[in-house]
């Protein structure tokens, strides 16, 4: 029989993988896996307790909030609030980002970013939604408080990156730099348990995602590429909720593209809790993640906590040939 190996047996041992650990990211990732367990009963039982729906703000960014939004920020700030290894936060719910009090004078050398709930269009409908995550070792002195340049460094910086994905079940998957490991929830015992280990992306696959409905507002050369996707036969699949789109083709290979569009001229999605997290765990799993001109996402110097970016992310050889694409057509005259 399998011994069930738990994330907190699964961190711990991780830990000791690294001879002058000191258990502070260890602390970090297991504050993040409480929260994930919470926010799921709340995603679960949201239909019972009239928590679906929106709360009537706008976020730092100008979308609609709904309630769950709220929820899973203050669970997860929460949480973070608990080990102490967390000196601030930033999140897309927060206009700036939130120093979290040091605990028992505790000097802490961590920040982390999220996306609570990401894709929360879809609650109301039952479609899966996710947490993404990411966590950089702050540049400030750690005596002091957080600053805005802790928070605002490349992808390639970050000391751990992962997703929860509340959907059929519940998974929660991360990297600390070392591969990508899956744990999916087990309800009955109330334990992340290691489910999918070492978790490597196929070199190519047979899924594309993106909006197509905003075919007529991509450049050119996104236009051709769709095309191509289309006459190769892939399968077009658009969840709406990014990190179960890019959960798709993780595992089962595949592209997912965010290009520019007339009303989202840089893009949509956000560069340091949406597309940096989710670009280091496909990196970590052998696949790639560019802007759609072309930049390493890991490499974006971000300028803003809540800056954007286009994206195409997924299968190393399959963003290889969007690249080439992108380099073919886009001198040509729209
Ligand atoms: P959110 O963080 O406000 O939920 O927005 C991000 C979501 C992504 O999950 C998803 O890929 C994208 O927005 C969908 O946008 P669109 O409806 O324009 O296709
Ligand atoms: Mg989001």
């Amino acid at each position: 029989m399998n011994r069930i190996v738990t994330l907190d047996e699964f961190i711990l041992r991780r830990q000791k993988d690294f001879p002058y650990a000191t258990g502070e990211l260890t602390g970090l990732l297991r504050d993040i896996g409480v929260a994930a367990k919470i926010v799921n009963r709340e995603v679960n039982k949201a239909g019972l307790v009239n928590i679906l729906g929106f709360a009537g703000e706008e976020n730092a960014t100008g979308d609609r909030v709904a309630k769950l939004d709220i929820y899973a920020n203050e669970k997860l700030i929460e949480c973070l609030s608990n080990s102490g290894e967390c000196c601030a936060i930033a999140s897309e719910e927060n206009e700036d980002f939130v120093p979290l009090p040091p605990l028992e004078g505790k000097s802490s050398k961590y920040v982390v970013v999220f996306d609570p709930l990401d894709g929360s269009s879809n609650i109301d409908v039952n479609v899966p939604v996710g947490t993404i995550f990411g966590i950089y070792r702050r540049k400030s002195d750690p005596s002091g408080p957080a600053t805005l340049e802790d928070f605002l460094q490349k992808g390639s910086e970050l000391v751990a990156a992962g997703y929860v994905l509340y959907g059929t079940s519940t998974l929660l998957v991360y990297s600390t730099g070392r591969g990508v490991n899956g744990f999916t929830l087990d309800p009955t015992i109330g334990e992340f348990c290691l489910s999918h280990p070492d978790i490597q992306m196929p070199g190519r696959g047979r899924y594309y995602s993106v909006n197509q409905g905003y075919y007529l507002k991509f450049d050119v050369e996104m236009r051709r590429y769709i095309d191509y996707c289309s006459d190769l036969n892939l399968r077009l699949r658009y969840i709406g909720s990014m990190v179960a789109d890019v959960h798709r083709i993780l595992f089962q290979g595949g592209i997912f593209l965010y290009p520019n569009t007339r009303k989202y001229p840089h893009g949509k999605l956000r560069l340091l809790y949406e597309c940096n997290p989710l670009s280091f765990i496909v990196e970590q799993a052998g696949g790639k993640a560019v802007t759609c001109q072309l930049e390493r996402i890991l490499d974006i110097e971000p300028q803003d906590l809540h800056q954007r970016a286009t994206i195409a992310i997924g299968s190393a050889e399959m963003v290889d040939e969007m690249v080439e694409f992108v380099q073919r057509y886009s001198a040509l005259p729209v």
